[in-house]
């Protein structure tokens, strides 16, 4: 019996190692053609020629598909997705120091947690820096003049706004860090809520989409209209239903206006129906995102 293992000790020992080289051979094989993938001749054979967008209704996904025809980037093909799954992406991708493409903006948290640049645009095809602007329903003014009056005073920095983002990006729930920033940023609601008498239960409804950004926003604006004594009912929707919301009364407001350029569209078509309050941050800005470690600064390069 025991002459009979060691017998077989030998030939089965030679039998793993030749797997286990040959595992290895294979893992060899496969970074080789990795290495090969990301430094390949092009950026775009190495990202598959995908750009890793976001929501379809996003004024962004227009500018990036009238970006990928002005710079006849015709082989390239615009993901959709949602804000999540791109920053899911890019995580991803980051992490392992891949290259990726993706269409972001600021302000975002983003690009605190990750050394990111934007390329150039040469074509300006991403527009002039804009505001987000506050458009409320027609009829509020009168309906509930408590509120219009914090809306129309309610006004921030991309700094103030990237503090909320950061800590929802970091675990906090939209409310708790909304309530958090409120809570530190006493002098700069004082000046939002100056005059203003509260109510007793009042409903509301604010509308927004689930970007980053405007989670953060429309949970500091309603933190304040409910402390105020408002009833506020924060609704997700998507880019269109949101506009089409504030022009049908449906909606009595939101602080989610991208202007003049990414919203342009949903503004002209509702123009007439809500009123724009005008804008409640300055200093924002679209266009494709890549990380830093990529070899690449300008759509322009896209091409070669
Ligand atoms: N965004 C964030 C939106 C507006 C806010 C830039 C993704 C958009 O593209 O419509």
């Amino acid at each position: 019996m025991m002459k009979l293992k060691k017998k077989w000790m030998l030939p089965l020992l030679a039998a793993l190692l030749t797997v286990g080289l040959a595992a290895c051979g294979s893992d060899k094989a496969d970074s080789n053609k990795k290495d090969a993938g990301s430094s390949a001749s092009t950026v775009g054979e190495s990202v598959d020629y995908k750009i890793i967008g976001i929501d379809p209704g996003a004024g962004l996904m227009k500018a990036t598909a009238k970006a990928l025809d002005e710079y006849k980037l015709d082989d390239w093909q615009l993901v959709e997705g949602s804000s999540a799954a791109m920053t899911a992406a890019l995580k991803k991708a980051y992490d392992k120091q891949e290259p990726i493409i993706v269409t972001g903006w600021t302000p975002h948290w983003m690009f605190a947690k990750f050394d990111l640049k934007y390329l150039d645009d040469p074509k300006s095809v991403f527009g002039p820096d804009e505001t987000i602007n506050t458009v409320v329903r027609k009829g509020l003014k009168k309906d509930s003049p408590e509120a219009y009056k914090v809306l129309d005073n309610f006004h921030w920095t991309p700094e103030d706004m990237a503090k909320v983002m950061s800590d929802i990006q970091a675990g906090e729930s939209p409310e708790d860090a909304a309530a958090k920033w409120v809570k530190d940023n006493a002098d700069k609601v004082a000046e939002w809520t100056d005059g203003v008498s509260k109510v007793s239960g009042d409903k509301l409804t604010l509308g927004y989409v689930a970007w980053d950004s405007e989670i953060a926003s429309t949970n500091v604006i309603g933190k304040v209209l409910e402390d105020l004594g408002y009833k506020v009912t924060l609704r997700q929707v998507e880019a269109g239903p949101m506009w089409t919301g504030v022009a049908d009364g449906s909606l009595d407001g939101i602080v989610a206006a991208w202007l003049p350029s990414t919203h342009e569209d949903y503004y002209k078509k509702y123009e007439g129906k809500f009123e724009d309050l005008g804008e409640n941050l300055k200093g924002t800005k679209l266009g494709l995102v890549v990380p830093s470690y990529m070899d690449i600064d300008s759509i322009e390069d896209l091409k070669k």
